[in-house]
């Protein structure tokens, strides 16, 4: 196995770290670095490009410690710093025996095939921070220290000529994250929608309970008002069960038309497992007109579900029932992977859910302040979470919100 380079060390509480003095540490870490460079990935033990990652930051990390190391040090004259720059540089980036040439013979040659496009990558972040290794601008960090006569001084060994910062040189790469799966989903949704005139709205996730339930249309009696459903922050507070509060909101600001997508986070009382989050993410699709109708609802989620998953792409919708909506759908679209015939993905029935519709109830526009007589609308609420895990192949809902970077750096 792979333990880090500074992991190699002996920890900071213990005895071996209280007697070496620094320039054996030193010593510790160049050797345990020399050792690891010598051998190929797999005699590290290192298989998956997570551990790649690990082995590289640990030799960023070397890198930079050095560096810094060799900076607070201080030179003798301006010959020795010369001489060490030199020497940080020679060993890092000389031709037959820098570590670089050693990692990029004995890591990057012989990686697996599977492991060479994140070895590649992290050995070209690698390359760019070592380029900072110039020896004239290294040198130049490297402050001058007090002649040794003046060693009765208090001040005796301090630099005497600590240099201006060069603001000429890079600043330090940091490595850039990566999207999250849900937010990339979200977004490639919005793009879809954006793209047919439609407008982003977002609502409070501390909602009162008329939009989340009555302005819906959802009844005192109804079982997803009760607190085993819904948190309560108060009698009249809820955290949103769900996004379509935001169509009341949208309706009462905006009036009609009104084509809006939201995208949002709902709480429900689930207990997590794994397709069941008590925090899960939505989209919601509004379209209000006059003369909207069926057709309109059936068209344009045909036309989004083969945008989002391709042109073969057939979309179903089965009789539902919604307070908010009537009449109500469930949505279902054919299996991008088997295209219908029955997979894993699709848990062998050729469908993928995603989630309800329908027409908006003529209660619904009334509460928005819109005249049902004149305009009328559709509607849809789909799980963003639930679709990233059937389009990414994760068996785990919880996986999206245990923030660990292993799984989240694949995408
Ligand atoms: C609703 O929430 C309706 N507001 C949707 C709607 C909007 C219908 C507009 C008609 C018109 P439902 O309770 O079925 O519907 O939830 C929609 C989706 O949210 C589900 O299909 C599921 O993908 C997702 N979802 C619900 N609860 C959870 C949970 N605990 N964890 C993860 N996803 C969830």
């Amino acid at each position: 196995m792979a333990e880090g380079f500074v992991a190699a060390l002996p920890s900071a509480g213990s005895t071996a770290v209280q007697e070496a003095s620094p320039a054996e540490r030193q010593q510790e870490i160049v050797m345990k670095l020399e050792e690891k460079v010598a051998l190929t990935l797999d005699q590290l033990g290192i298989r998956d490009p997570a551990s790649v990652q690990r082995l590289f930051a640990e030799v960023r990390e070397a890198l930079l410690a050095e560096r810094q190391q060799l900076v607070a040090g201080g030179a003798a004259d301006e010959a020795d710093r010369i001489r060490l720059a030199k020497a940080l540089r020679d060993r890092w980036l000389g031709r037959k025996n820098g570590l670089l040439s050693f990692i990029g013979e004995h890591w990057l040659k012989p990686a697996e095939r599977d492991l060479k496009p994140s070895v590649g990558r992290a050995f070209n972040e690698l390359r760019q921070l070592a380029a900072e290794l110039e020896v004239e601008r290294l040198a130049a960090q490297i402050p001058i220290r007090a002649p040794h006569k003046a060693a009765e001084s208090p001040e005796a060994g301090r630099p005497i000529s600590a240099p201006a910062p060069d603001l000429s040189l890079p600043g330090y790469r940091r490595p850039l994250g990566s999207i999250h799966p849900i937010t990339r989903v979200q977004r490639e949704i919005e793009e879809i929608f954006l793209g047919l005139g439609y407008r982003i709205e977002t609502g409070p996730e501390i909602e009162s309970t008329y939009y989340n339930f009555d302005a819906l249309n959802i009844p005192e009696s109804h079982p997803s008002r009760d607190d085993v459903d819904t948190f309560y922050l108060d009698a009249r507070t809820v955290l949103r069960t769900h996004t379509s509060p935001v169509q009341i909101r949208a309706m009462q600001k905006f009036g009609a038309p009104l084509y809006i997508i939201i995208p949002g986070t709902c709480y429900r009382r689930d207990n997590p497992d794994a397709t069941h989050s008590p925090m899960f993410h939505q989209m919601e699709g509004l379209a209000i007109d006059e003369d909207i109708t069926f057709a309109d609802l059936k068209g344009t989620l045909d036309y989004f579900a083969k945008r989002l998953l391709g042109e073969r792409t057939r979309t179903r919708l089965t009789p539902s029932f919604f307070p908010f909506t009537e009449p109500s759908g469930e949505l279902a679209v054919s299996c991008f992977l088997c295209e219908g015939k029955g997979c894993r993905t699709c848990k062998q029935s050729g469908w993928i859910e995603l989630g309800g519709c329908g027409m908006v109830h003529p209660e619904v526009l009334r509460a928005g302040g819109i005249d049902p007589d004149r305009y009328s609308g559709w509607a849809f609420g789909m799980g963003i979470d639930r679709f990233a895990m059937t389009k990414y192949d994760i068996g785990d809902i919880q996986l999206f919100f245990q923030s660990d970077v292993r799984f989240l750096e694949q995408f």
